[in-house]
C-alpha cells in the first residue's frame, strides 16, 4: 500500500501551489494530529542509536518532503540506496521505516528472522478493504492469521497441484480467450481486456465456481468494483499514514467503500448459497473447501479440557471465509493478468524468444493435443520465460510493508519492536552484483552450463518465509498454462511500423505495463482458437 502511496505524494501533498480551502485543511489536520500525538505519544518506536543510515526528517511529515519527484518508489529506493546503502531508514510521516534493497538483509527479514518480521502495519484502505485483517495479506501475524492460513493453503492444494481441476478451469477458459484474440483480426488491438477477462474468469470457476460467457452482466460488475477498488486504493493513500485523516471528507474512499459493498453483496450471496447447497462430497470451489474447513478445523479443536471462550476468541468466521474469497479473487486476478501482459510485452521486443518457446512447445507437445501439467518438466525453457518476466517486472516491486514483532537486528543493527520494513524487490532483482546486465530480458539466465533449471537466491517474486505469497504454487501452475497454450496455438507481433511497447510501467496497485497492441495469428491447425 504505501509504494502506491508514495507514488501518490509528490503531485498531492507537497504541491506549494495549494488552495486556500487545502491550507486550512492542512492546518487544522496538523492541529487535530499534535493533539493525538501529545496525547498518545510518539506513535513510532525510535531509531535505535548509532543504527541505519537514515534521511533526513522533519516533525509530522517526517521524510515526505525527501522523497518527491517523479520516480515510483521502487526506483526512488534504489537511487537513495546508491546514496546510503543497501539498508537505509526514513520516516513516513510519523513511522520509522526500514528500506531493504539487497537480498541478504531481505533473506535475514523474510527467512531468517521471518518470524520476528512477519507482522504487519494497520492501514485505514486495507482495514476498509478486509473488514479490519480478517485476510491472509494485510492482517497483521496471530495465532489466529496462523491457523486462517494453514486453511488457506490446504484448500488451495486442494485445487492446484495434485489435481486436474485448475487445468480443467484454465483450459476451457484458455479456448475462448484464443478464439477471442483470434477474431482481432489484422489490425493491431490491445490484448489485456481479453487477457483479464480469461484471467477473471478463471479465478471466478476457482473460487465460486461461477464461469461466465462474454458480456455477462455478473462479470461485468465483478470486473467493474475490482478496477473501483484498485484505482481507489491506490489513491486512498495519505490516510495510511495519517489514519486520523479519515474523519475528512475524501472522494477516494468513499468510493472505495462503495466498490466494497458491491463486492460484499455479491459475495455474500455466493456464500449463502454455498451454505445452503454444501454436502458431504468432494468441495466444489475454494468456497466450498474454506467452509468445510473452517467446520472441520474447529471440530478438530474441540477438546475436553478446552474452554468456550479461548474457542470463541479463535475461530475463523464467515468473515474470514468472505475476505479470503475477496482476496483470493483480487490477488488472483491482479498479478497473474499482469504478468502475463508484461511477459506478451517482452516477447514483443523478443521475438526470437518467442520462437524459441514455441519451437520447444512443437518439439515436446506437438499440435495435436493441449497442453497439460505434466508437459511442465519437459518444458525448461518456457519457464524460464516465465520467471525471467517475473523479475525483471515484478508484479510487486515493494513487498507489502513488514513489522517486526519484537526487538529484533537487520545486517547486525538493532530494530527496535514495532518497526516497519519496506522489502524493494525491485532492486534486488535487478541488482548488478547478482545479475548479469540486469536490464536485459534473457531467459537463459535461468538455466545453468548444462541445460538446467537453476534458481538464483535473489530471485524472489514471491517473497519468501511466513509471509510468502500463499497462491505461488497456484500462479505458477496458471501462469505456465496460460502461456503455453497461447504460444502452442498462435503469434503474436507488432502491428506494422508501430513501436515495441513501452516496458516502463506504471504503479498502481501492481506495476502494470501500459497499453499496447498487437497482431495475433493462429499457428497452423489452431485457425478456430480450439481443437
Ligand atoms: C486487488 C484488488 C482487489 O479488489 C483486492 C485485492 C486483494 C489482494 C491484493 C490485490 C487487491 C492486489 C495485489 C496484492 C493482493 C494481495 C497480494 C498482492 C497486493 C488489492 C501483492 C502483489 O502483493
Amino acid at each position: 500500500m504505501l509504494t502506491r502511496l508514495l507514488s501518490s505524494l509528490p503531485s498531492s501533498v507537497i504541491s506549494l501551489s495549494l488552495p486556500p480551502s487545502f491550507l486550512v485543511f492542512i492546518v487544522v489536520a496538523l492541529l487535530l494530529f499534535l493533539l493525538i500525538w501529545l496525547r498518545s505519544g510518539p506513535p513510532s518506536p525510535s531509531p535505535p542509536r548509532g543504527s541505519v543510515p537514515c534521511l533526513p526528517r522533519l516533525p509530522v511529515v517526517g521524510s515526505l518532503p525527501w522523497l518527491r519527484g517523479d520516480a515510483p518508489p521502487h526506483l526512488l529506493f534504489t537511487q537513495l540506496a546508491h546514496r546510503y546503502g543497501p539498508l537505509f531508514a526514513l520516516y513516513l510521516g510519523p513511522h520509522y521505516t526500514l528500506v531493504v534493497n539487497d537480498h541478504q538483509h531481505a533473506r535475514e527479514v523474510l527467512l531468517q528472522r521471518g518470524g520476528q518480521f512477519a507482522g504487519r502495519p494497520s492501514m485505514v484502505t486495507t482495514d476498509l478493504l478486509t473488514r479490519g485483517g480478517k485476510d491472509i495479506a494485510f492482517s497483521d501475524h496471530t495465532p489466529l492469521w496462523k491457523s486462517h492460513r494453514r486453511l488457506v493453503h490446504n484448500s488451495f492444494t486442494l485445487f492446484g497441484e495434485g489435481t486436474s481441476r485448475l487445468q480443467d478451469i484454465v483450459l476451457s477458459s484458455v479456448d475462448a480467450l484464443c478464439a477471442e484474440l483470434l477474431s482481432g483480426g489484422h489490425r493491431g488491438f490491445d490484448p489485456s481486456p481479453a487477457v483479464t477477462r480469461a484471467v477473471t474468469n478463471v479465478v471466478c470457476t476457482l473460487v465460486f465456481s461461477a464461469s461466465y460467457r462474454h458480456g455477462d452482466a455478473e462479470l461485468q460488475e465483478v470486473m467493474r468494483y475490482n478496477d473501483g477498488i484498485v484505482q481507489t486504493i491506490a489513491r486512498g493513500g495519505l490516510v495510511d499514514i495519517y489514519p486520523w485523516m479519515k474523519v475528512f471528507p475524501n472522494r477516494s474512499l468513499r468510493k472505495l467503500k462503495e466498490c466494497i459493498a458491491v463486492r460484499d453483496r455479491l459475495l455474500s450471496r455466493k456464500l449463502e448459497e454455498h451454505k445452503a447447497s454444501l454436502s458431504d462430497g468432494d468441495p466444489r470451489d475454494l468456497l466450498d473447501a474454506l467452509l468445510k474447513g473452517k467446520t472441520d478445523s474447529r471440530r478438530g479443536r474441540r477438546s475436553p479440557g478446552s474452554g468456550e471462550e479461548e474457542e470463541e476468541e479463535e475461530r475463523i468466521t464467515d468473515d474470514h471465509v468472505l475476505m479470503t474469497a475477496a482476496e483470493a479473487f483480487g490477488a488472483g486476478v491482479e498479478t497473474t493478468s499482469t504478468t502475463l501482459l508484461w511477459i506478451l510485452a517482452y516477447l514483443l521486443h523478443h521475438p526470437e524468444v518467442q520462437e524459441r518457446v514455441q519451437k520447444e512447445l512443437d518439439e515436446h507437445v506437438g499440435g495435436e493435443r493441449a497442453v497439460s501439467v505434466s508437459d511442465r518438466s519437459r518444458l525448461p525453457y518456457l519457464d524460464c520465460v516465465i520467471n525471467e518476466g517475473m523479475r525483471i517486472r515484478p508484479v510487486s516491486p515493494v513487498l507489502i510493508p513488514h513489522t517486526a514483532m519484537t526487538d529484533s537486528s537487520i545486517g547486525g543493527h538493532s530494530v527496535s519492536r514495532g518497526t516497519r520494513v519496506l522489502v524493494n524487490m525491485w532492486s534486488i532483482h535487478h541488482d548488478p552484483k547478482h545479475w548479469d546486465k540486469p536490464d536485459l530480458f534473457n531467459p537463459d539466465r535461468f538455466l545453468d552450463d548444462r541445460g538446467r533449471r537453476v534458481t538464483p537466491p535473489c530471485f524472489l517474486p514471491f517473497g519468501a518465509g511466513p509471509r510468502v505469497c500463499v497462491g505461488e504454487s497456484l500462479a505458477r501452475l496458471e501462469l505456465f498454462l496460460f502461456l503455453s497454450s497461447l504460444l502452442q496455438r498462435m503469434s503474436f507481433r507488432l502491428p506494422d511500423g508501430a513501436p515495441p511497447p513501452n516496458l516502463q510501467g506504471r504503479l498502481g496497485v501492481v506495476l502494470q505495463p501500459l497499453p499496447y497492441k498487437v497482431i495475433v495469428t493462429a499457428r497452423a491447425g489452431w485457425e478456430g482458437g480450439a481443437k
